[in-house]
């Protein structure tokens, strides 16, 4: 009997990653569960509730995001919301069920007084008992250092894609600057979340390379989104070429291989999965998700869809830092376990 510990290794060959990913589905799938039954509870899944902040009006050129001031997406642009509407929403989320709640700005990055404003709210949706996260762009250190010492839990801040495919995709930043923030997230002692995105048109390559990157950071990220790409019409991307569900399931596989003691997220494009897809991402390693009718500005499963997939998969939320038993144990009238 091991301890496990030789599974989380951050020296992975790409040629390594690769060859996961030429493996026949079945071989891939019961390495993938045997590591994730190892090191994670796999009837447990970490449920998150998305808020956008600050919508709409940003000046990078991402093509797959609805808003970039770039594209003409029909987006409402707002402007950044009050603390109070942001604890209403952070209240909320956690009386339905979700033990973290994540704070997204259309934002390059921070500027101004921005971030004291942010600070603010991290502090009022921490003492609601909610783990925070945040996604406003690249930091420099002082941000992420101030956002750290507001109670800020988790950064996300992702990749997206391979560093070769980047390029198709972004031209207003470089990977090296989100490595940069990625870094200096780390370093202020916030935890990691960085994931990627998969139906833009990126190779198995690019799959692979994206995932080497992240697993060969001095510190695995916590929390790993795989995002499938929402086609948002007037988006560059709006008619990019459907995704191979079963690439879904194989690229969260090979994330839970090579980053056995991370959370990886079934994220963006659940809307357009069925049931039986998500519970073959449950079974190949995902163990987290975000709860809520809307993600960022485009939408996700109702409460009651998943209240319902998580009962057919007897699957539990993962209990929060400062959640009520009675909200994580099935009894709640309205949580995802109910
Ligand atoms: N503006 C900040 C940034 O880009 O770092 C934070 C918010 S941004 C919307 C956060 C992430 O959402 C992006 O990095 C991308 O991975 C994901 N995202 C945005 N639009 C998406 C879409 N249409 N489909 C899937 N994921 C998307
Ligand atoms: C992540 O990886 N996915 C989330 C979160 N991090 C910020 C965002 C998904 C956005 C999907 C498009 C939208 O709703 O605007
Ligand atoms: Fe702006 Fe973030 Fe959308 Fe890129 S992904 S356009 S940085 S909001």
């Amino acid at each position: 009997m091991t301890d496990g510990l030789e599974d989380i290794r951050h020296n992975w060959r790409r040629e390594e990653v690769e060859e996961l990913f030429r493996q026949p589905f079945n071989d891939l799938l019961h390495r993938a569960h045997v590591l994730h039954r190892r090191h994670q509870q796999v009837n447990t899944v970490q449920v998150s509730t998305l808020l956008s902040i600050k919508t709409g009006g940003c000046p990078e050129d991402c093509k797959y995001c609805p808003q970039s001031v770039r594209f003409d997406t029909g987006l409402q642009r707002e402007e950044l919301l009050d603390t109070g509407e942001v604890v209403e929403a952070a209240r909320a989320a956690r009386d339905a069920g979700a033990t973290r709640f994540c704070m997204g700005a259309a934002w390059r990055s921070p500027k101004g007084r921005d971030l004291e404003r942010v600070a603010a709210m991290i502090g009022e949706v921490k003492a609601l008992g909610l783990e925070t996260c945040a996604t406003l762009g690249m930091l420099d250190a002082q941000q992420a250092q101030a956002l750290h010492r507001a109670g800020l839990d988790y950064y996300n801040h992702n990749l997206d894609t391979s560093e070769a495919f980047y390029g198709e995709i972004i031209t207003t930043r470089t990977y090296q600057d989100r490595l940069d923030t990625l870094e200096r997230v780390r370093d202020a002692g916030m935890k990691v979340c960085c994931g990627g995105i998969l139906g833009m048109g990126e190779s198995v390559a690019d799959r692979a390379s994206m995932l080497h990157t992240l697993a060969t950071l001095p510190a695995h990220p916590e929390s790993v989104p795989v995002n499938q790409l929402v086609r948002v019409p007037g988006t560059p991307l709006e008619d990019a070429q459907p995704l191979d569900p079963l690439d879904m399931v194989r690229t969260i596989a090979v994330a839970r291989i090579l980053m056995p003691g991370a959370h990886v997220r079934l994220s963006a494009g659940r809307s357009a999965m069925s049931d039986e897809l998500q519970a073959l991402c449950f079974f190949a390693g995902a163990n987290s998700i975000f709860y809520g009718e809307q993600l960022l500005t485009t939408g996700n499963p109702g409460e009651d869809a998943d209240q319902n997939l998580f009962r057919r998969l007897g699957l539990t939320p993962e209990p929060g830092p400062g959640v009520p038993d009675s909200l994580s144990g099935g009894d709640a009238k309205e949580g995802v376990a109910g």
